[in-house]
């Protein structure tokens, strides 16, 4: 379903056993060479969501190669295959041209997100990066309330959407630089058999355009 110009909600886009193979991954991830972690932002404020980065490091409000706000190493390289997942999402999302992408969205970063239940994101626009490429969205566990702004304000006018585990979402052309948040995670709704008792996962993958 289009939410918006270029925002593309799809349900139930990861099959059972992805999903398992994906949180597998992420607990791999999760272990370093940088450890997931609480982001502590400049104003002293600490995130409630965990994070670990794939490709490039997130930190507020810019990328490095290097972790110099957790234990400096350097993150774990993007893996070929999470590269090719976010370029069979723009086309399930898009159609098979890929918004005009075809084979030509090269995603070099992961954000690894988990929220345990309780855990929130405030309203914020992802615009760290140089590029207006797509960004992709998977969700894995308890599922979540996503509010969808606007690019103007923090505020109304927003949509609330429900996020359920094995949901797509790709954000792009105009909705790529909208403001969004994620205002509660809903408890006891995951399905135990994807490997997570609760809370959920969020993997998104973007384009820089660093290098
Ligand atoms: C999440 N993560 O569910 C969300 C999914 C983050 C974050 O917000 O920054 O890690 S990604 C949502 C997103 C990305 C880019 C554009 C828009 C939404 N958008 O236009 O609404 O943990
Ligand atoms: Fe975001």
């Amino acid at each position: 379903a289009e939410v918006a110009p270029g925002a593309v909600h799809v349900p139930e886009w990861l099959p059972m056993e992805r999903q398992r193979e994906l949180v597998e991954a992420c607990r791999e991830w999760a272990r370093g060479p940088v450890p997931m972690r609480h982001t502590v932002l400049p104003g002293g404020g600490v995130m409630s969501v965990r994070t670990v980065c794939l490709g490039w490091h997130w930190q507020p409000y810019r990328y490095t190669r290097t972790a110099g706000d957790v234990n400096g190493a350097r993150v774990a390289a993007l893996p070929d295959w999470l590269a090719d997942l976010g370029r069979a999402a723009l086309v399930a999302a898009y159609g098979d041209d890929g918004a005009g992408y075809d084979g030509g969205y090269a995603p070099d970063t992961a954000l690894v997100n988990f929220y345990e239940p309780g855990a929130r994101m405030g309203m914020h626009q992802d615009k760290e990066e140089r590029s207006g490429a797509p960004v992709v969205s998977l969700s894995i566990g308890d599922s979540c309330v996503f509010r969808f702004g606007n690019t103007e304000t923090r505020g109304r006018p927003y949509t609330d959407v429900e996020l359920a585990s094995g949901d797509l979402f790709v954000f792009g052309g105009a909705s790529r630089f909208a403001h969004h948040g994620v205002p509660k995670i809903i408890p006891g709704t995951a399905d135990p058999a994807v490997g997570l008792t609760s809370g959920r996962l969020n993997i998104t993958l973007r384009e820089t355009g660093l290098s």
